[in-house]
């Protein structure tokens, strides 16, 4: 499918600005843009590191992804993102493969790209986005 880089590892945290501080203030990282994403019911906030980005996720709802996933695991590693050339043929191939998909076509996520989910269930236990731009 094309994977080109790591586009972005997601981070599921308990307060944007406390977690922004850290990323700041502890590591040197320059938050970059605040977005919300009304529909995956998150607040994020965004790092460069090299060509990969940090995405900080704050949940909006407690019945969204985010929100779930804080309220049984806690904060820490929600996803990893791989950057494709073309999102929704990517999922298409994956589901060739036996993959089970969250999302049957891409829609579009933070920063206008499109993203799809893999389940973790048939990805070894982590949550996969595909993006692409466009
Ligand atoms: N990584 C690995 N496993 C995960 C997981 C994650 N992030 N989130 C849930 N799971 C596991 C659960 O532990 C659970 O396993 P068990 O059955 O062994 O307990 C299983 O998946 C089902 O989890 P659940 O809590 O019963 O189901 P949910 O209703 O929470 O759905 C998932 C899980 C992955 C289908 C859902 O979170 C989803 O659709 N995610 C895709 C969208 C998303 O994550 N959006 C937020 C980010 C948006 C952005 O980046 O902009």
């Amino acid at each position: 499918m094309n994977i080109s880089h790591i586009e972005h590892i997601g981070i599921a945290v308990d307060n944007l600005e406390d977690s922004i501080k850290y990323y700041e203030d502890v590591l040197g990282l320059k938050c970059y843009a605040v977005e919300k994403v009304v529909d995956q019911k998150v607040k994020t906030a965004f790092f460069l590191v090299g060509t990969t980005k940090i995405e900080l996720l704050e949940s909006t709802s407690p019945e969204g992804a985010i929100g779930k996933f804080i309220a049984k695991k806690g904060q820490g590693i929600h996803h990893i993102a791989f950057a494709v050339d073309d999102a929704t043929k990517a999922l298409e191939l994956a589901e060739t493969r036996g993959v089970t998909l969250i999302d049957k076509v891409s829609r579009k996520g933070a920063e206008g790209l499109s993203i799809g989910f893999l389940h973790p269930k048939s990805t070894q236990g982590v949550l996969t986005e595909l993006c692409s731009k466009g």
